[in-house]
């Protein structure tokens, strides 16, 4: 299948610690493209989802953007592990493929990453590291442990990244994953994205006494931190890159408990019924996108350039209009043809 070309804006997967202190501008227009690109999409597929183009079910990662896409973006794709959650969608787009490979997984379509075995958010790039999530909560974090001790050992620098909800951070696997990373020293950055509700229970029915997460690294003999990811995307980047830099130099395992956002609730079918009154505008207003979109307005409109949010309209219009050729984009497209692609039943020979 061709797909389009993708816009200039995100021709561009990775970001250097060092991108982020010569040409902050340029660099904070880059995670804006690439969260712009994962709160639209995404809004989109749940407007597909209510139109029943999507069975089962689709759980957003609208107000994630902030915590995924600076570490997606900062992470070495060419050695390190992920596994991202349910909430990781905007980390898919930069880790693998393309855009339409995406939708083709939600459409459960035969050229989908998982050939149309799975839907929705239940899929990764193996190939590439990027463990595909299943259902079963803190279960994919004891796979980015063995995934990531396998690089170590073959001689590769790799970090690995294990991302956790606030409800999944109770199950037993991530806290055996924990202190076996701890004990075997291995350079995992354990990220629990605390968006405060797990369905429709809140922090304060999950935790005694309003526990702070973070503070659990120290059981395990671990660094941790807590780190809001609301409130501002470029000092949020900076944060991870130091994190991702002594991670992968100490090889000690780290937890940080992100302060992140949910806010089209648990899922496609959720009303929110549960939630006080104006507590969802409240999340809206935390929304890190606008105030990001605003920063750079200003930036770059004093800098005569069109905003960044029109720059992007513009250029993911690309995304829609279809080309002559497919480009290379991306691990599941460099691999169509080969390792992705086998025979249907009916082609295979009696
Ligand atoms: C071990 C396990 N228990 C329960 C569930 C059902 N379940 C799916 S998502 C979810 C809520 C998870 O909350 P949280 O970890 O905070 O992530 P969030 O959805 O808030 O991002 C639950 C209970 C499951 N998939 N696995
Ligand atoms: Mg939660």
């Amino acid at each position: 299948m061709s797909f389009p070309f993708l816009p200039a804006l995100l021709g561009s997967r990775e970001l250097r610690p060092a991108d982020l202190a010569r040409d902050p501008a340029s660099a904070l227009l880059r995670i804006y493209a690439w969260m712009h690109v994962a709160r639209t999409s995404d809004n989109r597929i749940l407007d597909l989802f209510r139109q029943g183009m999507i069975k089962g079910t689709v759980t957003g990662g609208q107000g994630n953007e902030g915590l995924v896409v600076p570490l997606a973006l900062l992470a070495d794709k060419a050695t390190d592990v992920i596994s991202f959650s349910h909430r990781g969608y905007g980390g898919h787009l930069v880790w693998s493929g393309h855009l339409c490979d995406h939708l083709n997984q939600y459409f459960a379509n035969a050229s989908s990453p998982t050939l149309a075995r799975e839907g929705n958010i239940h899929h990764g790039d193996p190939a590439a590291r990027s463990l595909p999530m299943i259902s079963h909560l803190g279960a994919m974090l004891s796979n980015v442990v063995g995934a990531t001790d396998s690089q170590r050992r073959l001689g590769r620098s790799a970090v690995g990244f294990a991302f956790f909800g606030d409800g999944s951070s109770s199950t037993g696997d991530v806290h055996e994953t924990l202190n076996l990373a701890s004990l075997l020293s291995l350079p995992i950055l354990f990220v629990v994205e605390n968006n405060r509700y797990a369905y429709s229970t809140p922090v304060a029915e999950q935790f005694a006494g309003n526990a702070e997460l973070w503070q659990r690294a120290a059981g395990y003999g671990i660094e941790g931190f807590a780190l809001d990811t609301t409130l501002d995307v470029a000092a949020t980047a900076r944060t991870f890159a130091a994190a991702i830099e002594k991670v992968r130099t100490t090889s000690r395992p780290l937890l940080i408990e992100a302060h992140t956002l949910r806010l089209r609730g648990h899922a496609a079918y959720d009303t929110g019924d549960y939630l006080k009154p104006g507590e969802a505008e409240g999340f809206f207003a935390r929304d890190p996108l606008p105030k990001l979109r605003a920063q750079l307005s200003a930036t770059h409109g004093a800098a005569r350039h069109p905003s960044p949010h029109r720059r992007c309209d513009r250029d993911a219009g690309g995304c829609v209009r279809p080309r002559e050729c497919a480009p290379a984009v991306g691990t599941y497209a460099r691999r169509a043809g080969k390792s992705q692609r086998r025979p249907s039943p009916q082609s295979r020979p009696a």
